[in-house]
């Protein structure tokens, strides 16, 4: 999973990255070079570390979210002017917005608006694009109707997000990487005085308003807890009143965001946490570690991550009965530990 940062100059984008990765890139801008940072996590899960323990594999392997971290966009920088930003926008699953909530003069709700309407306009170019140049083309009737009814949202100033596509309009849609068709996950970045509390009633409301799902957090005094080891992290948390680190909750919030969830796989070899999006069937989740498993698909054997655990072992499993077969069409469930059969 590919998730950006996107937010005005010193909103914390960068301290929030560091937060997320427990890198230490370059906060308080960057000094004019319009850099962007690269990080992965991998995503913490104690289900991961249990299998681990019990198969003692040559490998573990957890799931992973890749951040982007983007320079400002804002003012003379703003997105439509800067093709080569939004370009590589457009390659995200889903989009962080930060929003500045600590210092003089914070605004988060204006910088929401401005944002949310940077990114429409941003798209509005290209939608615009492509439709003067569809005319130029031979008839895609299809794709001229989807182009047009996205035009007069985005004219409106209504994201794309809002629009329901048929799974073919989808398609089409997707190909263009509409940020304004993104998920988004909005953060309020707040001071550290206001650490570990909640989103205000007032915020949410706003963000009910506009549909958006989002979070607080002190951004800077995060960054620096994620920069602990273990054992600091644990004492300093408790001391300042904090109950989870804000990266533990921006995590989950995401997952939600997205509609993922988690199967595993598991062996000597590799004990692995695959993401897949929820109502995915099993032959799309095997596809997901191959192709060849994918068109080759036989069946797969199914047991639930807390079944395993109590059982204590796949052979265990087998004798209790709790292996089940499952076809291609299986709805995969959050925590199935997978064995596909396939032939090539
Ligand atoms: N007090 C306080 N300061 C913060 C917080 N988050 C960031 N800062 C400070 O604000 C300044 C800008 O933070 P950055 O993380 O560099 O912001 P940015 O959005 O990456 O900035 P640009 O990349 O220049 O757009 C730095 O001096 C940070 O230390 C916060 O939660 N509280
Ligand atoms: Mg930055």
């Amino acid at each position: 999973m590919k998730v950006g940062l996107i937010g005005h100059r010193g909103a914390g984008k960068t301290t929030i990255f560091n937060m997320l990765t427990g890198l230490q890139a370059q906060t308080g801008g960057f000094g004019g070079k319009e850099e962007i940072h690269l990080g992965v996590i991998k995503v913490p899960d104690a289900r991961i570390d249990k299998l681990s323990q019990i198969f003692k594999p040559k490998k573990t392997t957890y799931a992973e979210i890749r951040f982007t971290d983007f320079p400002p966009s804002e003012g003379e920088e703003n997105l439509k002017s800067n093709q080569a930003l939004v370009t590589q926008m457009r390659e995200v699953d889903a989009i962080t917005l930060v929003l500045r909530d600590f210092g003089a003069g914070a605004n988060p709700i204006k910088e929401l608006n401005d944002l949310m309407t940077e990114m429409i306009l941003a798209d509005l170019a290209v939608v615009e694009n492509r439709r003067s140049r569809l005319k130029k083309e031979k008839a895609r009737l299809q794709e001229e109707a989807l182009l047009d009814r996205c035009s007069e949202a985005l004219e409106n100033e209504v994201s794309l997000r809002t629009l329901s596509f048929s799974a073919d309009e989808e398609n089409l849609a997707s190909g263009f990487g509409f940020l304004s068709r993104k998920p988004v996950l909005v953060i309020f970045n707040q001071s550290e005085e206001q650490a570990g509390q909640s989103l205000s009633s007032s915020y949410q409301e706003e963000l009910d308003r506009r549909q958006l799902q989002g979070l607080a957090l002190a951004g800077k005094v995060e960054m620096e807890i994620a920069q602990l080891d273990e054992n600091d992290r644990t004492a300093f948390l408790r001391e300042i009143g904090i109950e989870e680190p804000a990266r533990e909750r921006f995590i989950r919030a995401s997952y939600a965001l997205l509609n993922l969830i988690s199967f595993f796989t598991t062996g000597e070899d590799e004990v692995r946490a695959w993401t897949i999006t929820q109502g995915a069937v099993a032959r799309k989740a095997a596809g997901k570690i191959h192709s060849d498993i994918e068109r080759g698909f036989i069946r797969a054997e199914v047991v639930p991550y807390d079944e395993f655990v109590i059982c204590g072992s796949d052979a265990k499993c087998k004798e209790a009965g709790k292996l089940r077969l499952e076809g291609k069409d299986y709805l995969v469930k959050d925590g199935d530990i997978i064995h596909f059969r396939f032939a090539v």
